[in-house]
């Protein structure tokens, strides 16, 4: 299925009256306070989050997985699905790809599918938290970091191939994440772990081409629930700057303990230049993987503060590789990627909305309040008319979710995919 642009004209008529009052009235006010509202829109539609190949099929859970109708059976039909969530949003030009769930028989046929699409291809994904059929050695220990060097080697061919596979398709960037570490007091010897850590990252480092990043991710626990080898930004840095300078540190949302500071992580990490990829999500308890912004907006909005004055006053940080990383089990998956893409333009618009100026003055004054203030007024401004205008100027929906049901996607998919269907991923 592809969603025609007369189809989202005709739709957006509807709410068009009602959309333009609200648009010019928060407009009118912004401006009179010294917002560039067009600027606000132009980021706000530059801004491109790149979609899992993983998160258009039902997630699971160690318990269980219950798969959605019409699924996306190949890699063509998640590139189509991603395709009507960007024609939607005008916010999702871009696919990461998890190799091997998602090796492309025919590159070029994959290649100008999402060029159709208007997709780029973000950075691959590596997998040796699995063992694959076939595959010589086991992961259940460890992959780069096993005490095995048969085991280590396997696995750096591995992310090497993942690297071959992204450049045919334009990929720039390897996003590691290893589900190494140990689950019980004794397992691992947490140097040795280490070191191999390293020395394999530094390895697969060496061999990408020399325009190509390194996106080294970390998770404080899971699968393994004593120790991660990688538990935190610290030691996913450390590695980063022994690999070298095109080697940077991924955040993801889900990958902290409860309460940490993540704008702080996000802030210290673009100061230092070594921000490169975030993943989206949010949680309750842990990696919940659930809709971004459905559980802390106003967390996500001050990380969104610090990734905005990052963006605006970190050159020494490179351009940021952006995902969702989520995928759960009970919504439409594709209902759930929109809700998400909306959530993170909502944090972002609001960021942007921050008086930084006043803000510094605030801050030097040691006006405490102020400060408070000046915060709380941007997360408190209901922006969603500058992102629906955003959508508007781009030939997006006025409302994203509100097309979807009317456009009747889900049971089209189903009619063309059948009921069955299975994704790949977990
Ligand atoms: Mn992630």
């Amino acid at each position: 299925m592809k969603i025609q642009k007369q189809q989202l004209e005709d739709l957006n008529k509807k709410g068009l009256e009602n959309h333009t009052s609200h648009f010019d009235f928060l407009a009118q006010s912004l401006s009179k306070s010294g917002v560039k509202v067009d600027s606000v829109i132009g980021k706000l539609a530059d801004f491109q989050v790149a979609i899992p190949s993983w998160a258009l099929g039902a997630g699971g859970t160690r318990f269980g997985r219950f798969s959605f109708s019409g699924e996306p059976a190949s890699l063509d039909q998640k590139i189509e699905d991603i395709g009507l969530i960007h024609s939607l949003t005008q916010t999702a030009g871009a696919v990461s790809l998890h190799i091997p769930w998602d090796v492309p028989n025919d590159y070029n046929a994959i290649k100008e599918l999402a060029a159709n699409h208007k997709i780029k291809f973000d950075a691959v994904n590596s997998n040796t938290f699995q063992d694959q059929k076939n595959q010589k050695e086991s992961y259940k220990y460890g992959s780069l970091s096993n005490t095995s060097a048969a085991v280590r080697e396997q696995a750096i061919a591995h992310n090497k191939e993942v690297v071959e596979i992204g450049n045919k398709l334009g990929s720039k960037a390897l996003t590691v994440w290893l589900a190494d570490g140990s689950s019980f007091p004794g397992q691992n010897n947490f140097q040795t772990a280490l070191t191999h850590t390293q020395n394999s990252l530094i390895s697969i480092y060496e061999d990408m081409p020399a325009d190509w990043k390194l996106y080294i991710e970390y998770k404080p626990y899971e699968p393994n629930f004593y120790s991660t080898v990688i538990q935190d930004w610290g030691t996913s840095l450390m590695l980063a700057n022994g690999c070298g300078d095109r080697a940077y540190t991924l955040v993801d949302l889900g990958h902290h303990l409860p309460n940490t500071n993540i704008e702080q992580i996000v802030s210290v990490l673009m100061l230092k230049g070594k921000l490169g990829g975030f993943h989206f999500n949010d949680s309750k308890y842990g990696d919940d993987d659930l809709t971004v912004g459905s559980i802390k907006p106003y967390a996500l909005f001050l990380i969104f503060n610090e990734l905005v004055y990052g963006m605006q006053n970190n050159t020494q940080n490179p351009e940021l590789g952006w995902m969702i990383d989520a995928s759960h089990n009970v919504k439409d998956p594709l209902e759930d990627l929109i809700q998400s893409l909306e959530a993170i333009q909502e944090a972002y618009a609001k960021a942007l909305l921050i008086d930084q100026q006043a803000l510094k003055t605030a801050q030097e004054a040691h006006d405490v309040t102020a400060c408070q203030e000046l915060l709380q007024h941007a997360y408190r401004t209901d922006v969603r008319p500058l992102i629906r205008e955003a959508r508007l100027r781009h030939g997006g929906a006025l409302h994203p979710i509100d097309a979807y049901r009317a456009l009747d996607v889900r049971k089209n998919l189903i009619k063309e995919r059948g009921n069955k269907t299975v994704a790949t991923g977990l």
